[in-house]
């Protein structure tokens, strides 16, 4: 018997073997008649033909089709849901060689990304996007989609849209192509092999259009989803061509080459633009030939105007002299006055991975909330700094070591208490002896321009050296003396 000749077959940037569990190992993920495994398709033959497929990154979204990366085999990232254009963004500018795709939904797109895709496409963004217009959220059960129509019943408009409560459908190729940075909006749809033709030319193009570094590429495409529609695969691609074409009109919204704007401004390293001096690497090769410096993950907590963040930062500058990695990530709530807030700053040998401090090696309470929240993360070996003569009545023994520092009381007595976290920050250098004094003074004097403050920060940090002197010596002498007793007593 003849061999048939095989004319078509898988895209190379498909995964070679698709895993699933159980019994589904032999289905994809899409319903039979879904339009993600064509658009899918199309943007596979795309790739491959560009060539491309090492150098492609791709943003699956929060909905069906989050399940791309199950099927591609180029470099994948998954965004929180409607987040994917502005996670396609971060990724471009970190990786500008990159083809990078964001895919996203209706529901994804247009309701809970609404800003994300006018911001990435208004700012000209050169990342393409692939919106998959359903009319409905597919993953959900069906619930209604800004781009459901008029008339249309869902699980959340169960008479069908209504304009007096539910709106208009949202045209979001019409929307972006009233932006002056698009370079190439397109709707296209799968209602027939025609169209299907058409939109793997407008997928080709966006891909094209990118790699030659052209700007934002957008291709919206009208696709089937028979499950939530309650309809067959025919009954779905005749939908959308009597129904959703009559909304939606296909067609080319913008395609125009941007004109050169040169708006470009002076690099400078971060090291210039923080007045820090020398390079990264001279500090490196500097700080290896002094003293051996441990990794410190710290957390700063208080209430907003006690200089939580700002001590914060004066570390992580202070990391940056010593030519360390180093992270701060401060977290406050609505009110940024009296209202709680800290930061955790890493300082590392390497690069910090994460900026999250969930066990601190220090954590600096400047408050007794604080202290309560924040002490038991602190592990066995990690140390709580505790603004305050003592411990607040009936708190509970912790794992770690606890010094308690009366910051502020310090902080009054030299005459203001702005300089409390100076103080804390003082405590800080004494007790992990990471960073010399000196290194803060020099932060302070670039930073503190009133030469009086700036003198009583000084003091302030020489002051809470001196109280976690005495109190680790304090400390210290009472570890023997319980020895000693323990010794007599056998
Ligand atoms: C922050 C957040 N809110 C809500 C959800 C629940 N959720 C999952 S998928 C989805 C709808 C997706 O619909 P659409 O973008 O139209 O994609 P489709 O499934 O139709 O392809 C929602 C609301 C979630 N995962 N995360
Ligand atoms: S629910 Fe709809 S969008 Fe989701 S896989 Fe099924 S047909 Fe496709």
């Amino acid at each position: 018997m003849d061999e048939y000749k095989v004319i078509e077959q898988k895209s190379p940037v498909f995964y070679e073997k698709y895993e699933r569990k159980g019994e589904l190992q032999h289905q994809t993920h899409y319903c039979p008649g879904c339009g993600h495994g064509v658009v899918h398709k199309l943007i596979a033959e795309a790739i491959a033909d560009m060539g491309l497929q090492d150098r492609s990154i791709f943003v699956s979204p929060v909905g069906c089709s989050v399940f791309a990366y199950y099927y591609f085999d180029t470099g994948n990232v998954q965004a929180a849901h409607g987040r994917a254009s502005a996670v396609a963004t971060a990724v471009k500018r970190a990786n500008p060689e990159s083809l990078v795709i964001s895919y996203q939904g209706d529901g994804d797109l247009a309701a809970i990304g609404t800003a994300e895709i006018i911001h990435a496409a208004n700012r000209g963004e050169k990342i393409s996007v692939f919106f998959v217009n359903n009319a409905i959220y597919g993953m959900t059960g069906g619930q209604m989609a800004p781009t459901t129509l008029v008339g249309q019943e869902s699980t959340t408009s169960p008479w069908g849209r209504r304009p007096s409560n539910e709106g208009y459908p949202l045209h979001v190729a019409e929307l972006l192509s009233t932006l002056e940075a698009p370079v190439y909006v397109e709707r296209v749809s799968l209602h027939d092999n025609k169209n299907i033709m058409k939109a793997r030319k407008a997928v080709r193009k966006a891909l094209e259009l990118q790699r030659d570094g052209a700007g934002f590429t957008f291709v919206e495409v009208l696709s089937p989803c028979p499950t939530i529609w309650k309809m067959t695969p025919q009954e779905s691609r005749k939908w959308i061509e009597e129904k959703m074409l009559a909304v939606f009109p296909l067609g080319v919204y913008r395609d125009r080459k941007l004109a050169p704007v040169n708006d470009a401004v002076p690099q400078v390293t971060v090291n210039q633009l923080l007045e820090l001096g020398g390079t990264r690497e001279e500090a490196v090769v500097e700080s290896a030939t002094t003293e051996p410096h441990p990794d410190l993950r710290v957390n700063i907590a208080g209430f907003g105007g006690q200089g939580v963040l700002l001590l914060g930062q004066i570390l992580a500058e202070m990391g940056m002299r010593a030519g360390r990695e180093v992270s701060w990530l401060p977290s406050y709530g609505p009110e940024m006055r009296s209202g709680s807030a800290h930061c955790y700053v890493c300082l590392a040998k390497e690069r910090v991975g994460s900026p999250l401090v969930e066990h601190p090696d220090v954590l600096v309470a400047m408050n007794e909330i604080s202290l309560h929240k924040f002490a038991k993360q602190v592990g066995p070996h990690g140390t709580v700094l505790y603004n305050g003569a003592k411990l607040p009545a009936g708190f509970p023994p912790q794992q770690g070591m606890i010094y308690c520092v009366p910051a502020s009381e310090i902080a009054d007595k030299l005459g203001t208490t702005k300089a409390t976290n100076m103080v804390m920050l003082g405590a800080l250098l004494e007790l992990t002896h990471t960073l010399p004094k000196e290194s803060a003074f020099a932060v302070l004097k670039a930073k503190v321009r009133n030469q009086k403050l700036l003198m009583v920060d000084c003091q302030a940090i020489d002051e809470g050296m001196e109280c976690l002197r005495q109190q680790r010596d304090a400390a210290f002498a009472d570890a023997h003396k319980h020895e000693d007793q323990l010794a007599h007593s056998r």
